[in-house]
């Protein structure tokens, strides 16, 4: 198998510089106002949380029948007992509550700062385009064609009549942030805006680095920005699964509580990200920690698994307010992937020998979730941490769910075993909880019928947009090297 791909053969540009690309509507407010406000619709929300119903247990993936019913029961026992979220869609459900959506431009934001625009919280996106620049470097491109977020934006206040403050500059920029909190004033962050590719942070120790710096730096930033403008602010930070990694044991929401010595604690879960961009989060969570303890802050840690999906109620309003879809090899996810792949004729591309599990989500459920913690703030000094995935499958899983969904619509999906370009286990255990975000309300998306409604007929809709050479896989995990290195390797090949 041939895996050179085009765009690494070119030479490496630097990651897009740290600029304030300027503030759009600032109001100059002052601190103490900010605090008081803020705190005053914070108290203002509706506590709703329940008890809810804790499962000890998720099915193992090798076993579709045990899987099969345990999702059964899983419905069958939230269906009994969960709390009243039936006014969770009300045009008013967020009135009260300002929504700071930092990285609100990208695949999760943009879905997400709508979502929450369209049901009565007042939102503003923070973001400094630099996912954008990532695909002008490197050539890549959205499969639907995305409009710039000005536009974006006017249409949005065209279509529903809420407007959206738009803030556009780096949190990695003091300056900036601080003067967006001073401005907004948040009751919640929801803090998407990281470099959140695993195969990119891998690409060389550039890009390594910027990861590390962007991603850690910024939510540093974010806490000091609250703590000091802010603090009854609850910060929703994405984290994701990868954390973890693949432990050879049950992997619990955030801690585990171990006896060791005739001791007990209850402790973080050990982490062991397998990408500099897994252990950026790693890092951050750490910090949070520290920070959530130290400063008293409110914050949830959201590990959330790998979200597929396109279609968002919201962002099928109007073509203009149309949603990412990545498929190159460098920012598009598996499951994503493999269905543009599928539609393309393209096989689809499992790595090694396919047994790597992951949990996966609907970006239908990612906008909820984010509201549920919008809905549900920690309490001063409290990090929660909920594992946000729905379900749990392998890569030849997902690869055989696809070719049974392409079949009903004429497809005619075909598999292909490509080396791998990660170090990763491609066969282990995996046994993830996430019951946290469900006790709080949350009704999952099923992948089986998402892959029909909410993806592979969108993407037939837009398969000449494809670009093949963009498909297989350019960055290998052991060749991580300088820039120079890297493309000296790739161009003697
Ligand atoms: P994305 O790249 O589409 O969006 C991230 C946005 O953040 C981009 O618009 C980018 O321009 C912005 N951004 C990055 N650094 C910034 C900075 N310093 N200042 C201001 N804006 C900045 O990514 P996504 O897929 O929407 O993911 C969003 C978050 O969710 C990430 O933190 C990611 O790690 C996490 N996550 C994503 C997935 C997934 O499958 N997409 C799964 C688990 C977790
Ligand atoms: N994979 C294939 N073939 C492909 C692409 C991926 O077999 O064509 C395999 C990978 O080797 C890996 C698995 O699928 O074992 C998942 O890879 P991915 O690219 O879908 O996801 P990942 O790199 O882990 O990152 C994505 C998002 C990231 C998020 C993470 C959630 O880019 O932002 O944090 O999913 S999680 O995986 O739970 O950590």
């Amino acid at each position: 198998m041939h895996l050179k791909s085009p765009w690494l053969t070119r030479p490496s540009p630097s990651p897009p510089r740290r600029s304030i690309a300027g503030i759009t509507a600032p109001r100059a407010v002052r601190r103490a106002s900010a605090k008081k406000s803020a705190s005053k619709a914070f108290s203002a929300r509706a506590a709703s949380v329940s008890s809810g119903v804790s499962l000890s247990s998720f099915t193992a993936p090798s076993k579709a029948a045990a899987k099969a019913q345990a999702r059964a029961l899983r419905t069958a026992v939230f269906a009994a007992d969960k709390p009243d979220r039936s006014g969770a869609d009300a045009k008013d459900a967020g009135k009260g509550q300002k929504v700071m959506v930092i990285g609100g431009d990208g695949y999760c934001g943009w879905a997400t700062a709508l979502h929450l625009s369209n049901r009565g919280y007042e939102v503003a996106i923070v973001d400094n385009m630099c996912r954008r620049t990532f695909d002008d470097q490197l050539g890549f491109n959205s499969l639907t064609p995305i409009k710039g977020i000005h536009e974006r934006v006017r249409k949005w206040e065209e279509v529903s009549g809420n407007k959206i403050e738009l803030f556009v500059g780096d949190i990695c920029d003091y300056e900036f942030l601080s003067a967006a909190f001073e401005a907004f004033e948040p009751t919640s962050a929801v803090h998407f805006g990281e470099q959140r590719s695993a195969p990119y942070s891998m690409m060389d120790r550039t890009r390594a680095v910027f990861t590390q710096t962007n991603n850690v730096m910024g939510s540093i930033n974010l806490m000091y920005a609250i703590k000091e403008y802010a603090p009854e602010c609850h910060l929703i930070k994405l984290g994701t699964m990868g954390e973890y990694g693949t432990p050879n044991i049950d992997i619990e929401e955030g801690y585990i509580t171990i006896e060791h010595n005739g001791r007990t604690d209850t402790l973080p879960y050990p982490k062991q990200g397998n990408s500099f961009y897994h252990l950026s989060k790693c890092h951050d969570s750490a910090n949070m920690l520290m920070c959530t303890k130290t400063w008293k802050l409110r914050t949830t840690d959201l590990n959330q698994g790998v979200v597929y999906g396109v279609a968002t109620e919201e962002t099928m309003m109007d073509p203009a307010l149309i949603n990412r879809l990545d498929y190159d090899a460098v920012f598009g996810t598996a499951l994503n992937r493999f269905c543009i792949q599928a539609a393309v004729g393209h096989p689809m591309t499992v790595y090694g020998k396919g047994g790597q599990t992951r949990g996966f989500l609907d970006i239908r459920d990612t906008v909820r979730c984010i509201q549920i913690a919008c809905d549900n703030p920690a309490d001063p000094g409290e990090m929660r941490v909920y594992n946000q995935f729905t379900e749990q499958f392998s890569v030849n899983e997902l690869a055989a769910l696809i070719t049974e969904a392409g079949k009903k619509i004429g497809l005619d999906p075909k598999v292909i075993t490509v080396p791998n370009p990660r170090t990763e286990l491609e066969e282990h255990y995996y046994n993830a909880k996430n019951s946290k975000l469900q006790d709080l309300g949350l009704e999952p998306h099923l992948m089986s019928d998402a892959l029909l409604d909410s993806l592979l007929n969108i993407i037939v809709e837009y398969k000449d947009n494809v670009d093949q050479r963009l498909i297989l896989p350019g960055v290998n995990w052991t060749e991580s090297a300088s820039v120079s290195k890297t493309v000296a390797k790739v161009a003697a090949k």
